[in-house]
């Protein structure tokens, strides 16, 4: 059985920019449920309860033709939603080495943070926009649509934005462009810098 992660810091610790009641409704509801959902699809494939989300996505071609696609979508959810909780804090700056590879990348860092909102207000419907290091360990910015993951492409996540409505609609309404602007404010870059030396 897989069980939900508890945040490892409190609802209203983002706020303003990601509101308390959004965080307390998208994980303990939102993400609970593809933890639900997941735990039902697999009730009668045993073998594959034992192992962690994160692996069941990486390796989603080798699931059985039946149970594919609904692994990928709630499995996808809970490491989507994994990740995206990890990677946020208030208050740190972009700093160290994953600002050296963006400056290198983009130029500066306010052309990333250009580029980055530009995909994420492009997404039409829902998904979420990443920055990864791609399969030649180069920083590159893409979209993943519904909950696909980055990792079947063996891509690494550095950073994710949940461009879902219910990441934000709470707060921003339609103002999809407002909540992503106020998204840089809680990128934990301590935590984005920790994923980049050890590669997870
Ligand atoms: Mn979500």
């Amino acid at each position: 059985m897989h069980k939900i992660k508890p945040l490892k810091y409190e609802y209203n610790s983002l706020e303003p920019f990601i509101d308390e009641q959004t965080m307390i409704i998208h994980h303990d509801k939102h993400y609970q449920t593809y933890i639900d959902k997941l735990n039902s699809i697999l009730e009668n494939y045993s073998e594959f309860q034992k192992i962690n989300p994160k692996q069941l996505i990486k390796e989603i071609n080798k699931l059985p033709e039946e149970i594919k696609i609904s692994v990928k979508n709630f499995g996808g959810g809970i490491v989507n939603h994994d990740f995206f909780f990890r990677i946020l804090k208030k208050n740190t700056k972009p700093s160290g080495e994953i600002l050296k590879r963006i400056e290198k990348k983009f130029g500066n860092y306010e052309k990333f943070k250009e580029e980055f909102s530009k995909k994420a207000a492009g997404l039409f419907g829902s998904g979420w926009t990443w920055l990864v290091l791609d399969k030649n360990n180069e920083l590159e910015i893409i979209n993943t649509f519904n909950q696909d993951s980055p990792l079947p492409f063996g891509m690494k996540p550095l950073i994710t934005i949940d461009v879902w409505e219910h990441a934000y609609y709470l707060k921003y309404q339609n103002r999809r462009a407002d909540y992503i602007e106020n998204f840089f404010n809680v990128i934990n870059w301590e935590e984005v810098n920790k994923i980049l030396k050890n590669g997870e």
